[in-house]
């Protein structure tokens, strides 16, 4: 083993032992639980689902060292714990466009959780197509310590082409090089179209029960 093989493999052993992501997933069990909250008293406030999924999922140590390698950092703890934001991550998909924004706000003003950054691909999608709105947040975990949560937003319809162009191409890493790239990024805006559609006729139906 050399000596670059020797610091990945340390690195990898201090991720995987010691507890260092155990905090993680207990922030991400407890965003899990308090989406879960928001959704029962929202879709029963608006009548509909407000949030039709929740999928939580912490980062393989060897997925991390890839990301640390990715963005040039030295291969710490303390590093990884500054420089890497979705250790843990937590991917909600919603009905509505304006759904992505109402959630936005309303873990704004939720006072135990810290909203640190946002990134809105939504408004402003990724080369490649990607949209989403992320939201870093800080969760607390036992009495002193905070971890960071990244919370992936977007609609059904941007799921099902995240999901996709993830395992084809965003896993693969080799921008550029597929034809169907083109297409998958046709498709991106095809269904920011269909969402924004799909927004107005469930604003009429509103409108219209409404003047009932
Ligand atoms: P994985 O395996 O999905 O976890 P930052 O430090 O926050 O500035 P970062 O983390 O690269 O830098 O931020 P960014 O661009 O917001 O990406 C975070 C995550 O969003 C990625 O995590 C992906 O999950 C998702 N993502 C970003 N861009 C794309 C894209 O073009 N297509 C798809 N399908 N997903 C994307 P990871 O760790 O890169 O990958």
């Amino acid at each position: 083993m050399d000596r670059v093989e020797e610091t990945y493999q340390i690195f990898l052993g201090q991720m995987g032992e010691g507890g260092f992501l155990e905090p993680y997933r207990q922030a991400c069990r407890r965003m899990e639980q308090k989406l879960e909250k928001i959704n029962e008293g929202y879709s029963e406030e608006l009548g509909r689902v407000f949030i039709s999924q929740v999928t939580c999922r912490i980062k393989t140590p060897e997925s991390c060292l890839n990301k640390m390698l990715r963005k040039k950092c030295s291969l710490e703890m303390q590093t990884a714990q500054e420089q890497l934001n979705d250790i843990a991550g937590v991917r909600v998909v919603c009905s509505f466009l304006d759904d992505i924004y109402k959630l936005v706000e309303i873990l704004k003003e939720d006072q135990e959780i810290e909203v640190v950054k946002t990134k809105d691909y939504v408004r402003k999608p990724k080369a490649s197509g990607y949209q989403s709105l992320h939201v870093i947040v800080l969760v607390p975990v036992g009495k002193e310590e905070k971890k960071k949560v990244e919370i992936q937003i977007r609609t059904q319809a941007m799921n099902f082409w995240a999901v996709v162009e993830h395992h084809f191409v965003y896993k693969k890493g080799n921008y550029g090089k597929y034809e169907f790239q083109k297409d998958l990024k046709e498709c991106a805006k095809a269904i920011y179209k269909i969402d924004k559609k799909m927004l107005l006729i469930r604003e009429k139906m509103e409108m219209a029960q409404t003047v009932k």
